[in-house]
């Protein structure tokens, strides 16, 4: 460190991988054409996607954004499925299963009822974990849970809007130990991944990996055309209808940005 506080760099050492998303565009700023990538983090084992069931409201369309995010980045994703009191009617088991199905692990918790404490504990522990998700969902409660020092800032829900208000401002890296690192998020809405072609995007949804390669057309982006094998697997109810809705809303916001 210089003497007036400001630090200097000494050696960049190689990334092993990195995650970025888009950075959001400025509102009112004329800017046009692609959007900057803005870096999250590197050196990941685990892209840690936390959701709830309520308050805020389960968001698959979230989750599988973020899926798209770690998995163009080769990053290893697990799902938190949180607040798992709050659904009396386990709606969220039917996302249980489909996570599960397509092969991911997901962790069902309950930082209130302590629920999920164990399998949390072997997820986070002697890993570098980036924990990502909506505002509001549990995200510091969950770390200061299983890591009882870090004391993170939780918050409360608005219960006017359910949209949470951001209480993690910025990205902290947090060592619990020699091989155990959390970097608790600032909550956002939604992640537009970055640098992902059209062409490209079927590949990060990795239950279409079976048909991707049957579809007429090579150039395919199984949106709507003629013999496409993944639109086939769909109306088979071989892929899930939400998770292909997804593909469409991702495919969609990849499109109106080249157009932009
Ligand atoms: N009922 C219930 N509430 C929970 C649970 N986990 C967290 N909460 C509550 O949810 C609210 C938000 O928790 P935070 O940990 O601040 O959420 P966050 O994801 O870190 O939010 P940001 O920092 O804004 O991104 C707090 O009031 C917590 O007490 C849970 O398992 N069940
Ligand atoms: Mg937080
Ligand atoms: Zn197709």
């Amino acid at each position: 460190m210089n003497q007036d506080g400001s630090g200097v760099i000494e050696e960049v050492m190689s990334r092993r991988n990195h995650i970025s998303r888009k950075a959001p565009r400025i509102k009112g700023a004329s800017t046009r054409g692609e959007r900057l990538e803005q870096k999250i983090a590197a050196n990941i084992d685990n892209l840690v996607i936390v959701s709830s069931c309520k308050n805020p409201k389960f968001n698959n369309r979230a989750i599988d954004r973020f899926l798209v995010a770690g998995e163009s980045s080769h990053i290893h994703c697990v799902i938190i499925i949180n607040k798992i009191d709050l659904d009396k009617e386990e709606d969220y088991k039917t996302y249980s299963e489909l996570y599960r199905k397509i092969g991911y692990e997901v962790v069902e918790s309950s930082v209130n009822e302590n629920i999920g404490y164990e399998q949390l504990h072997k997820v986070l522990d002697g890993k570098t974990n980036l924990i990502w998700g909506q505002s509001g969902v549990g995200k510091s409660s969950l770390l200061n849970w299983i890591y009882p020092n870090l004391k993170l800032k939780t918050g409360e829900v608005s219960s006017f809007s359910s949209k949470g208000k951001h209480t993690t401002v910025t990205s902290i890296l947090n060592v619990i130990d020699e091989n155990t690192r959390v970097i608790d998020t600032p909550g956002i809405r939604e992640i537009d991944p970055y640098g992902i072609r059209e062409e490209d995007l079927c590949h990060f949804f990795k239950d279409f990996e079976d048909y991707i390669n049957n579809c007429r057309f090579n150039t395919c982006t199984h949106h709507h055309e003629p013999g496409c094998a993944v639109i086939e697997a769909v109306e088979d109810e071989l892929i899930n209808t939400e998770r292909y809705l997804s593909y469409l809303n991702i495919l969609e916001s990849i499109e109106d940005d080249m157009n932009f």
